[in-house]
């Protein structure tokens, strides 16, 4: 038995009908397909999706939006659903390499469909072609190789047979994940071929528990009892293997304090014992004491990036050593670590049974008290500030914590924000804290938002986003009406780039070209305002602006009350910022300069860099 269709439509038909199963819960796994068409798919995608009214089309408004919204879905499922994205050739596909890569340093899948040029050649160069003297095998798609995890051209209908199963392998991998790119000229889209009837059967990828080596299990139950101070840093393989709940009780105890990375944060609920909170450059004192003195690190779901490790300062213990539990084994090897290259979850059942009632020494136990309740009272002097106006950053993510409910869900990536909200939220609830940390990339916050609420639109998405991130990409929000997606958007208006600024400075730079200035001699005239209320308006938006504390508060209630997307605009200090604690981040400084302050910059780098460490096997 087979069916004739065209390659576009063959490939809709099995995207619809795969679906995945963890703990043997089943579900769809694609929720439809977000794109924008031109002449390189809209006859044949475009075509497909047209036919197939049961899997829904969204319409987007810039194809790097599109695959950050992807994203957000994907992320806010546990991974365990995405979108599909199709673009037309050239612009179209190359916008998407942004987002793609975004994906994959997140481990997080979607799958990408950009349209290619013509197989066939006879007509090249086609529009938006990338002519090459030296092969007729090259186009502007062959840059996502080393952002996707799976790429492939289909060049023959019958190529379908085997690249969607490749694709869906690494897509439900949790090790493996990422964006997964199938380039598909325009010509081979609208290609009909007699396709056996089984490739269209609803499949089903379970996505396994996969258990750690035994005897590694044994000998990290006795590194971790033969321990005084040991340390989780929870990533974001903890949520997304569903073991908040089992480390809440491996934590609980065991004594062990637990910090989170960007990815990680929301693992445990903020009044947990033994959250000592934010790890790293961003992170708490707590958490950053805790590090330094660790003899024992236990990385939970982590990449173990330099924000993570403070540049591979953090951890000053000379005796430290490392169990990593991943999924990958990649990162279950990292620092030389006993690599349990396992699930989060499965893991530390097994190791909390390995360890019994044993528990970390007392004046341990006393001394992460003391730190938890030290952070505590700094983040309630940051929250309790009534700075301005201009209003701190601190004080209005303290309101924005105090005024959210304990399901909503905090949306951001770039900026100043991400450091203080990694610090100061108190997150309640695993998927409260949506952070896209691991690309940093402006302009994720709107549309990435969007496919958090699309995923779960129970909840209230708040989208908290700096004056440049929006400038680069609020687009979305248009998007988000049309769909009648109502997304609460908080706005920090600091005239530029607070952020950055602030480096600059640290560097010896002075802050030079990182605020919104007019150009006289340099960009060092007056601030340019610009009217976001009215540019969030015209996109539809309802849109507000609050300068004081109890303006803001009014506007965020009435904002609330408003069926469609809202736009906040606060105007928060530049210059105002809340402080780093006990940590590090390597950035290096000119080596030769005749500006005095990058001269000690440069000193004071050289002084601190002297901290970083290679974590060379333990004997
Ligand atoms: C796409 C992209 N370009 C550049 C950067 C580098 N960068 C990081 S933060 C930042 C400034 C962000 O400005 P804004 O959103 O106003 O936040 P603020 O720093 O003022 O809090 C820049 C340019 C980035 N992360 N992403
Ligand atoms: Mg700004």
């Amino acid at each position: 038995m087979t069916r004739r269709l065209t390659v576009a439509q063959a490939i809709i038909q099995f995207l619809k009908v795969q679906a995945v199963a963890r703990d043997r819960k089943e579900q769809t796994f694609f929720g439809g397909c977000v794109g924008i068409f031109g002449h390189g798919n809209v006859a044949g995608i475009g075509q497909a999706l047209q036919q197939n009214p049961d899997f829904p089309y969204y319409l987007f408004r810039n194809e790097q939006g599109m695959v950050h919204a992807a994203t957000g879905f994907a992320k806010m499922s546990n991974r365990l659903r995405t979108l599909v994205c199709t673009s037309s050739i050239g612009p179209g596909a190359t916008n998407m390499i942004t987002g793609a890569a975004l994906a994959t340093i997140n481990r997080i899948p979607v799958l990408l469909l950009p349209g290619d040029i013509f197989s066939r050649r006879n007509v090249a160069p086609v529009l938006q072609q990338l002519e090459s003297t030296s092969s007729q095998d090259v186009s502007v798609n062959d840059c996502f190789r080393p952002v996707s995890r799976y790429w492939d051209r289909i060049q023959r209908p019958e190529q379908i047979l085997t690249a969607l199963p490749e694709a869906m392998r690494v897509l439900t991998s949790p090790a493996e994940t990422g964006a997964v790119t199938l380039a598909l000229p325009q010509d081979v889209q609208a290609e009909a071929y007699d396709y056996p009837e089984e490739f269209f059967e609803r499949r089903v990828w379970t996505i396994a528990r996969p258990r750690a080596d035994a005897g590694l299990l044994k000998q990290a139950g006795e590194w971790i009892r033969s321990s005084r101070r040991p340390l989780i840093i929870a990533g974001g393989g903890v949520i997304y293997s569903e073991a908040t709940e089992e480390l809440s009780r491996f934590a609980g105890r065991t004594g062990i304090p637990v910090t989170e990375t960007h990815g990680g944060k929301g693992s445990l609920h903020a009044d947990h014992p033994q959250l000592a909170g934010a790890m790293g450059v961003t992170g708490t004192s707590a958490a950053n004491r805790l590090a330094r003195d660790a003899d024992l690190v236990i990385a939970i779901g982590t990449r173990l990036s330099d924000f993570t490790t403070a540049s591979k300062t953090a951890f000053q213990n000379p005796a430290v050593r490392f169990v990593n539990i991943n999924v990958a084994e990649f990162d279950a090897f990292k620092h030389a670590a006993l690599p349990l290259t396992a699930d989060a979850l499965q893991t530390l059942e097994e190791l909390g049974s390995e360890l019994s009632s044993w528990q970390i020494p007392k004046d341990y136990q006393c001394e992460v008290a003391r730190l938890r309740a030290a952070w505590d009272q700094e983040v309630e002097r940051i929250f309790a500030r009534r700075h301005g106006p201009p209003l701190s950053q601190g004080e209005v993510i303290g309101l924005l914590n105090a005024t959210l409910g304990p399901k909503d869900i905090i949306v951001n990536a770039a900026g100043s924000l991400p450091g203080d909200l990694h610090k100061l939220w108190r997150t309640r609830d695993p998927k409260g804290y949506h952070m896209d940390y691991g690309y940093s990339c402006m302009g994720y916050e709107v549309a990435g938002g969007l496919g958090v609420k699309m995923a779960d639109p129970s909840r209230e998405v708040y989208v908290l986003i700096g004056d440049g991130s929006y400038l680069m990409m609020a687009q979305e929000i248009v998007t988000s009406l049309q769909e009648k997606i109502k997304l609460n958007i908080v706005l920090f208006d600091n005239h530029g780039f607070s952020s950055i600024g602030g480096l600059s400075r640290a560097c010896g730079s002075g802050g030079f070209g990182t605020e919104y200035r007019y150009r006289e001699a340099e960009l060092n005239g007056p601030v340019m305002v610009t009217d976001f209320v009215a540019n969030a308006a015209s996109l539809g938006a309802y849109a507000v602006c609050a300068r004081t504390y109890d303006q803001l508060a009014a506007a965020l209630a009435d904002a609330k009350k408003q069926p469609r997307t809202s736009v906040v605009v606060v105007e928060t200090d530049y210059n105002d910022r809340v402080p780093g604690y006990d940590s590090w981040w390597d950035v290096p400084i000119a080596e030769v300069s005749e500006n005095r302050a990058v001269q000690e910059a440069r000193a004071a780098f050289v002084e601190a860099s002297k901290k970083e460490r290679y974590f060379w096997p333990a004997k």
